[in-house]
């Protein structure tokens, strides 16, 4: 898995031990097992990503306490607000020690946490993958953000700050059970199937408390910074990924076509 831009490349290394090969025949179990460790060569999974913080400035009246001058949320959404719990089980925020339990884990999606201080720390995330993605945790780091850039101009209890930084997870060689799961999922660029392969629509994710792990209808929306590069991005993709199958016809056609010529060759002689 890599990100493409960015904070630090890891490499793939695979956790699950290998499947031994077995006489007797094989279960449903074991095929599931193997799709757990085979992976998929000369493919990827994109996961397009953005994380950052929203800050607002609480104003002179202090609600909570002097000590705490802004309400802020710090976050990892899809880029296009999509569920990323079809990927992502967990994320462990490490806030600045000043806080009371300073890593806070957040088990469902939106993987969001919003407290309440005065100052500017980093803070560091670990992305935890479901099982069959079989990729390390990710490490990312976001600087928290309260004030605004520009010093000179007044805090503003309207106008929150807002820093947001995209990104691109990519998980190469992926298993085939992380695969076949995600094709047809918006969070995610997963390489075209023939065309003929029929895959299930996938439903609206819910996460056990009934919330969906979307942020479309997020109260923060309308902060959150448009990637339409992102769109971009995806469309490329896609096309991209549209000429790649529509070249590997064009060369099994070409391989048809020379061995029916290799035939032909031999019987004329
Ligand atoms: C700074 N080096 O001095 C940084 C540290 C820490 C911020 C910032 C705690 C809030 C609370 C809080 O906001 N810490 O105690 O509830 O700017």
């Amino acid at each position: 898995m890599s990100l493409s831009q960015g904070a630090d490349k890891l490499d793939i290394t695979d956790p699950l031990p290998k499947s031994q090969s077995s006489k007797m025949a094989k279960s449903s179990e074991d095929n599931e097992k193997k799709s757990l460790v085979k992976k998929r060569k000369d493919s990827e999974i994109c996961l397009p990503i953005v994380y950052g913080n929203i800050a607002v400035w609480l104003g002179k009246k202090r609600p909570l306490s002097e000590h705490q001058s802004h309400k802020w949320t710090i976050y990892v959404r899809g880029a296009t607000n999509e569920d990323l719990g079809v990927v992502i089980k967990r994320v462990v925020f490490q806030l600045h020690s000043s806080f009371n339990n300073p890593t806070r884990i957040i088990e469902n999606p939106p993987f969001e946490l919003s407290e309440s201080g005065w100052g500017e720390f980093e803070i560091a995330m670990t992305l935890f993958f479901h099982g069959d993605v079989s990729d390390k945790p990710l490490h990312l780091f976001h600087h928290l953000k309260l004030y605004p850039e520009d010093e000179s101009g007044p805090l503003s209890i309207k106008k929150p700050v807002v820093v947001e930084a995209y990104d691109e997870i990519v998980f190469s060689e992926p298993t085939e059970a992380f695969f076949a799961r995600v094709q047809n999922h918006p969070a995610l660029v997963v390489p075209r199937v023939p065309v003929d392969f029929t895959l299930p629509p996938v439903p609206m994710e819910e996460h056990g408390n009934g919330k969906r792990g979307d942020t479309k209808d997020h109260p923060l929306n309308q902060w959150f910074t448009t990637f339409s590069e992102a769109d971009e991005l995806l469309k490329l993709a896609a096309a991209r990924q549209q000429v790649q199958a529509h070249i590997a016809r064009l060369r099994r056609q070409m391989i048809l076509i020379d061995g029916q010529q290799q035939h032909l060759k031999a019987s004329d002689l």
